[in-house]
């Protein structure tokens, strides 16, 4: 996860191309910024009026713009990219400006905006801009609306943004390839009037799957549901940075879903209202608090909490298969199976690399660290202050902290927990309990050591 020490490092790794923007100079083309690294940016802080909070992007950044003559200029520069999932980990995919999920775009409600595009891909391109209100002519259908935008070409789009929300903008352009090689990315529209929808910290990520093949380095684009890596924003557990709160901040959290299945995303410890879709804000009246919100596939969710209990909270998909890295699908259950050396020995025979395991469950394999093949992350993984997570994919954590300044996103290290607050192992005997089936008195057999007497005080 991000230290103090990397996160101040990465913004070092947002560079601009001079060899281009040179070029792009001469034909009035911005300046098209690049970012080298997988890690949080800071905000980008609004330069010209009016002033609003801007997004945090997780394991993202902003795209920066140069005014010309009251129009916000944008570069978005379709390309191939490596992304690093998590350490250990890294997936050849198409992005933009060096990263997928592309940049984020902010601008402001009643903004006018010119975004240029110029495509490095092998094949031809467009994009669409996902829930803006725009004239026909800038939807980006590519064969609909314009034509496809061909490989070193450029092409402008012009339109205003006619709302405040959160967007999002990707291919439409041989959709299936294209989507699945993650050309995608955000886009937050401010209100022109910075106390409307006010929040302390606002945060946003894409939800993408994969399926990239233990050992490989591209995913497999004609896969339909069989994905095996759960993505925040093109990063897995362990390589997703914990979205950092002050105690009391009014948190914003903006999820968009571009894969192929519905993701319930679950906070611990709070309430939270859905604030806000693809379709913008959802008035006061509409909202009710959650605790899950489901983000269904092509949509956006936005809620706000009030970050009023300090810890490190999971906020995660709550489909356990999608908090999980790349797996064998084909394992069997062996939960509550005596796995005996003779049984083993059997197996081996027919299955020559079977591995006995999985007897009382499959946490154990969090701790196994079993050799896997090149550019693979364990099933599961991560370690904490108590021991390992046994996570992967769609996790991570909101990290609440008192004392924080206002515009800390550094990732805090472990909470400190108040003593006596941690739940912990009880001395002392269990008292017997009683099966409600009908038969007084059924003891529920207990694993000891055979030979003790079960009533036998420890
Ligand atoms: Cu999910």
């Amino acid at each position: 996860m991000m230290s103090r020490r990397s996160f101040i490092g990465a913004a070092a790794g947002l560079v601009s191309v001079a060899a281009l923007s040179g070029r792009a100079q001469a034909a009035s083309i911005p300046e098209a910024h690049y970012a080298t690294s997988a890690q949080t940016q800071p905000p980008l802080s609004p330069s010209n009026a009016p002033e609003y909070q801007p997004v945090v992007t997780l394991n993202g950044w902003s795209l920066p713009w140069r005014m010309n003559e009251g129009v916000k200029e944008f570069h978005l520069v379709a390309e191939a990219v490596v992304r690093e999932f998590a350490p250990g980990m890294k997936v050849h995919l198409w992005g933009y400006n060096g990263q997928s999920p592309g940049p984020t775009i902010e601008a402001v409600e009643g903004d006018k905006v010119r975004i240029f595009v110029t495509n490095k891909l092998p094949e031809p391109t467009s994009i669409h801009w996902h829930g803006i209100l725009l004239p026909n002519g800038m939807d980006g259908v590519a064969g609909v609306t314009q034509p496809h935008i061909p490989p070193g070409k450029t092409f402008v789009y012009e339109f205003e943004m006619k709302t405040s929300g959160t967007f999002m903008y990707h291919t439409h352009s041989d959709e299936m390839v294209q989507m699945a090689m993650g050309l995608m990315g955000m886009i937050v529209v401010h209100p022109r009037d910075p106390d409307q929808h006010r929040v302390d910290r606002d945060f946003v990520f894409m939800l993408s799957a994969y399926d990239v093949d233990p050992g490989t380095y591209a995913p497999k684009v004609v896969e339909m549901t069989n994905f095996n890596m759960w993505t925040f924003n093109n990063r897995v557990f362990p390589g997703i940075d914990p979205l950092v709160a002050r105690l009391n901040d009014r948190v914003r959290v903006r999820i968009a879903n571009l894969s192929m299945t519905n993701h319930p995303i679950h906070l611990h410890g709070h309430y939270f209202s859905v604030t806000g879709t693809d379709g913008g804000w959802i008035p006061r009246s509409a909202q009710m608090p959650e605790a899950t919100v489901d983000v269904p596939v092509g949509t956006i969710r936005a809620f706000e909490l009030v970050a009023d209990n300090p810890g490190d909270w999971a906020l995660h998909c709550h489909k356990s298969h999608h908090t999980m890295n790349a797996m064998g699908h084909d394992l069997r259950t062996f939960i509550g199976a005596k796995q005996s050396r003779r049984i083993v020995r059997a197996i081996t025979k027919l299955v020559p690399d079977y591995m006995p395991m999985g007897s009382s469950g499959m946490g154990e394999m969090a701790s196994m660290h079993m050799p896997g093949p090149d550019n693979a992350l364990p099933m599961m993984t991560g370690t904490g202050q108590f021991g390992p997570i046994e996570m992967g994919g769609m996790f991570t954590l909101m990290k609440i902290r008192s004392g924080l300044a206002r515009n800390d996103y550094k990732d805090p290290g472990p909470y400190e927990f108040p003593a006596g607050t941690v739940a912990h192992e009880v001395q002392g005997r269990s008292p017997e309990t009683l099966r409600h089936n009908g038969v007084e008195g059924t003891k529920i057999p207990t694993a000891r050591p055979s030979g003790h007497d079960h009533h036998e005080h420890h």
